[in-house]
């Protein structure tokens, strides 16, 4: 077996996490189909916040809009997070997935990973490459509104076995990263910027800008890129992205100059980084 997609070792991952670090509940199992929808479930039943699931493979790995995210047994880190931001959240709810993805850059860096790049809202990208899904799911959004973070990395994935030909993984990238590590780094960036995320939401200036988006603009690699957005309603935008709103909307400007603050929409880089 590859060294590296050794079963990952609850033990370890209790005791960092659980026991010494923030989190309140591990739920490690070998497969599941979907961990969002484990916990989605879990939510519902009163699973306490800081609650997570991670697992070896899943059978019905979920990404956006009913699409398939899928990985060999062992090759990723994939996990999700319960994660309940109290009442007051509603409004701010959608730049988790940036400030998740934040997270991820935090993550790379701390490994040395090169290239790395978020492109707008959360696709982490190394040289144009998918290193890593996340998808964030309401659970709830009601007077206790609960989100499921779900991400999902690849390590070990080698050439043959990437799902789609614009996939790669730290392997592929010259990165041998022990799952373990790397999942408790993970979690520990992500509860970092969860805080700050949430105390951003309370603390920010009068327009809402806080120093976590502005880590996040930093990393955006989307910024200054002439751009293709395909907009809900499947209208197209071509324009540069010049900016990150206070609430995570892109800023895009089209080519007669007009500005555009989006809320969704799937980027493409018209240049390759
Ligand atoms: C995403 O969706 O990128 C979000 C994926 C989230 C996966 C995590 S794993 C833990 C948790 N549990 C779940 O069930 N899901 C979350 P989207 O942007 O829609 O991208 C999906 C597209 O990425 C697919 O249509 C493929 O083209 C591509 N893809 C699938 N598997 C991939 C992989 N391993 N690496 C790179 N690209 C992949």
């Amino acid at each position: 077996m590859n060294t590296s997609r050794k079963p990952l070792d609850p033990a370890i991952l209790q005791t960092a996490l659980v026991d010494n670090g923030p989190y309140n509940q591990l739920n490690y199992q070998e497969a599941t189909g979907s961990t969002n929808a484990d916990l989605i479930k879990a939510a519902e039943i009163g699973a306490p916040d800081w609650t997570i699931a991670t697992v070896e493979r899943q059978d019905s790995g979920r990404g956006r809009l009913g699409r398939p995210w899928t990985a060999p047994q062992g090759a990723q880190v994939i996990f999700s997070v319960l994660f309940r931001p109290g009442k007051d959240s509603l409004d701010s709810l959608g730049t988790i997935p940036l400030a998740s993805g934040l997270a991820m850059m935090d993550t790379l860096e701390s490994f040395g990973v090169e290239g790395a790049g978020l492109k707008w809202p959360n696709d982490v990208l190394i040289h144009g490459k998918k290193l890593c899904g996340i998808l964030v799911e309401a659970a709830s959004l009601d007077t206790d509104p609960a989100v499921v973070i779900g991400i999902g990395t690849n390590i070990s994935l080698q050439q043959e076995e990437l799902p789609v030909p614009h996939a790669t993984s730290l392997a592929l990238e010259g990165k041998d990263i022990d799952r373990n590590e790397f999942l408790i780094r993970m979690l520990n960036n992500l509860y970092g910027r969860l805080l700050e995320w949430a105390g951003g939401n309370s603390a920010g200036d009068s327009k809402g800008n806080s120093a976590w988006l502005d880590d996040y603009r930093a990393v955006c690699s989307s910024l200054g890129q002439d751009v293709r957005v395909i907009l809900p309603g499947d209208r197209e935008l071509l324009g540069v992205a010049t900016g990150i709103a206070a609430g995570g909307q892109l800023i895009v400007r089209d080519n007669q100059g007009t500005e555009h603050t989006l809320n969704a929409g799937e980027v493409t880089h018209l240049r390759l980084q």
